[in-house]
């Protein structure tokens, strides 16, 4: 549905649709907005509050950090509770458990990494601590188990090869997913790459360093492995989003994503999807949603630190809207004869010419005759195409 202009009155919300899922990181609301130069300026929000909130406002899940929820040092007994407590929250809203993670960057002890640290005592209490959050996140229905390695890097290479460094990294993946399949659990893993802060260089910084990174596991447990791109680690990196993303959709292994707001080449921003560059999020949801990508949408984003409690649900609000109103931008997009008529003279959907490999095959393209002056004549109005997806994205119509 095209969304209305204002003139005068709210626009109103964009549509939701039968089976979008839409998730919130608990972490998200419940930040109070300390920053490394300031202190934290928001009163605390319960996760209960923060799970009422989202349901309310038309999201189909929330994920976790284990110590988002109980204490570092908490025992079986505290976690059940918790999980009891959050169990009953879901069935009283209808909220799902979209993904579980487990802190591994806040306690001094992982100061110099977890399943990276040099110290056997830190990597087996990193697994240790992942297993429980990962009976926990099984417990509440998880469909995804997250990690992002925000200690495993090195600011002193000399200190710590990075090949032993990704080297301990698979082996605590490969047990961790190991014991997930042995508990007969059904969640997948995504791993979440970043190239830096807290760490000055994060080891698995790009999407395909992710894809490499797994193509090394047994296939077996490579299987269950996915990769979770987030939209200001790519751009923190000064890469391309559209082409992250889509890079772990064609490979098959976009299992959940993360979408927040981010400027180029600075500090980790986690910014609202949409609020920096709304050109990147239409091109980005058009990719996903042209190429029918169904799996967890979730939010990483923190509200502005200018913001009070009611600012965050303004915060939470305008995430889910960006993302249905790039929605139905992408379908005018894709419903615009103009831009049908240019894909079309551009070519953009042109059957090969190369059939699969054979001897016969190789021989008969070899022998084909091309005339390159000719073919680099091909008018590609790439200027008119990109302008009519800008005025289609501004909601003007020059014709
Ligand atoms: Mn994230």
């Amino acid at each position: 549905m095209p969304i209305e202009p204002p003139d005068g009155k709210e626009p109103t919300m964009p549509a939701s649709e039968e089976n979008e899922k839409f998730a919130f990181g608990l972490w998200c609301l419940m930040n109070r907005g300390g920053d490394p130069f300031g202190e934290p300026v928001r009163e605390a929000m319960s996760q209960v509050a923060a799970m009422e909130g989202l349901a309310r406002r038309g999201y189909w899940g929330y994920e976790f950090h284990d110590n988002d929820l109980w204490p570092i040092n908490a025992g079986p007994r505290e976690i059940g509770k918790v999980v009891a407590t959050l169990a009953k929250a879901m069935d009283r809203t209808g909220l799902r458990c979209a993904s579980g993670t487990t802190n591994l960057f806040t306690h001094p002890v992982f100061k110099d990494g977890a399943f990276t640290s040099h110290d056997p005592k830190v990597r087996a209490l990193a697994i240790a601590k992942a297993m429980r959050t990962i009976d926990a996140a099984a417990e509440l229905g998880a469909e995804n188990f997250i990690f992002w390695g925000g200690r495993e890097g090195a600011e002193v290479d000399i200190a710590k090869s990075p090949v032993d460094g990704i080297r301990r990294y698979r082996d605590a993946i490969c047990f961790l997913v190991q014991y997930i399949l042995d508990n007969k659990y059904s969640m997948t893993v995504t791993v979440e790459p970043k190239p830096n802060e807290p760490r000055g260089d994060i080891y698995l910084p790009t999407v395909g360093s992710v894809l490499a990174f797994i193509a090394t596991m047994p296939a077996k447990i490579g299987r269950r492995v996915g990769v979770n791109p987030e939209f200001a680690h790519v751009k923190m990196a000064g890469l391309n989003v559209v082409h992250e993303y889509g890079q772990a959709l064609e490979a098959g292994k976009l299992f959940e994503l993360h979408l927040n707001g981010q400027n180029p080449l600075r500090y980790d921003q986690d910014l609202s999807f949409g609020s920096d560059n709304p050109k990147e999020g239409l091109l980005l949801v058009h990719m996903l949603e042209s190429n029918g990508f169904d799996g967890i949408i979730a939010f990483d984003a923190h509200p502005y630190r200018v913001e009070d409690n009611d600012g965050v649900w303004d915060f939470v609000e305008r995430n889910i809207r960006n993302y249905r109103l790039f929605r139905d931008k992408a379908r005018q997009i894709d419903a615009d004869p103009r831009i049908a008529e240019l894909l079309d003279q551009i070519g953009a959907a042109s059957p090969s010419l190369v059939g699969r490999y054979s001897a016969a095959e190789a021989a008969r393209i070899k022998a084909m005759k091309f005339d390159p002056d000719a073919l680099a004549t091909r008018r590609l109005p790439y200027e008119r195409l990109d302008q009519v997806l800008t005025e289609i994205l501004l909601g003007v119509n020059f014709k």
